[in-house]
C-alpha cells in the first residue's frame, strides 16, 4: 500500500520513513509527488496535522501520514508550541529558531527550564476520511543554555533529557526514537495499524 508522508521536513522523514517502511508501508515523500506545502491555520497540533494530511491525500489520491510537532516551554507559557517552526519568523531556519529560544530563556534559572516536545501523527485513508487516526506523543526535558550534539534536527541540541544525561542531539536516530515524542506517537500508530 502506497502512503504519502506529508512533510517537507527532512528531519521528520529521517525518523519516520524507515520504521514505516519496515512495518510494510510503501512510503513516498510528498516532495517526490509534487505536493506543495499548505498553510497551517490550525490552533492545535491535531488541527495542523489534519490539514497537512488532508492536503497531501487530496493532491495525490493516496492515504497520507502527517506530523505536527513542536516544543512548549513552561517558563514561556507554552511558547513556541504550534509556532515552533516559525518562532523567529515565517522563513526562519532551525538555527534562528533555536537562537531565539536561547535568548528568550537567557535569564531563566536552571530549575525553571522545563520543556516538552509534542508530536501528533495523523493517518488519513483518503481526503474525505471521516475518522482519521490520531496519535500523540510527549517528551519531557529541560532547556540547556548551550548547544550540544550534532544529531537530530530543530531544537534537539538544547533539549536536555535528565534520564539520559544528554541532549536529544547526542542520541542516535534509534535512541531518539525510543524516547522521543515522535517515537512514542509512531509506536501507537503502528500498533493501531497492526490491529486494523
Ligand atoms: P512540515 O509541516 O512540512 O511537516 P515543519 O518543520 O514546518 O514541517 P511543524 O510545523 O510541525 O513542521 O514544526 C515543527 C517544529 O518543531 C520545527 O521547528 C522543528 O524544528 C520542531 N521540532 C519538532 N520535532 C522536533 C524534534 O524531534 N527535535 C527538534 N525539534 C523538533
Amino acid at each position: 500500500q502506497k502512503v504519502v508522508l506529508a512533510t517537507g521536513n527532512p528531519g521528520k522523514v529521517k525518523e519516520l520513513a524507515s520504521l514505516l517502511s519496515d512495518f510494510g508501508l510503501d512510503i513516498v515523500a510528498q516532495t517526490e509527488l509534487g505536493v506543495d506545502s499548505v498553510e497551517e491555520t490550525g490552533l492545535t497540533f491535531v488541527e495542523n496535522a489534519l490539514i497537512k494530511a488532508r492536503h497531501a491525500a487530496k493532491v495525490t489520491g493516496l492515504p497520507a501520514i502527517a506530523d505536527d510537532s513542536g516544543i512548549s516551554v513552561d517558563a514561556l507559557g507554552g511558547a513556541p508550541g504550534i509556532y515552533s517552526a516559525r518562532y523567529a519568523g515565517v522563513d526562519a531556519n532551525d538555527q534562528q529558531n533555536l537562537d531565539k529560544l536561547l535568548d528568550a530563556m537567557k535569564d531563566v534559572p536552571a530549575e525553571k527550564r522545563q520543556a516538552q516536545f509534542n508530536c501528533v501523527l495523523v493517518y488519513m485513508r483518503h481526503e474525505n476520511d471521516p475518522t482519521p487516526l490520531i496519535f500523540h506523543g510527549i517528551w519531557h526535558g529541560v532547556l540547556s543554555t548551550e548547544m550540544h550534539g550534532e544529531g537530530g534536527f530543530g531544537y534537539d541540541p538544547i533539549f536536555f533529557v535528565p534520564e539520559l544525561n544528554c541532549t536529544a542531539a547526542q542520541l542516535t536516530k534509534e535512541q531518539k526514537n525510543q524516547h522521543s515524542h515522535r517515537g512514542k506517537a509512531l509506536k501507537l500508530m503502528l500498533d493501531a495499524l497492526k490491529n486494523a
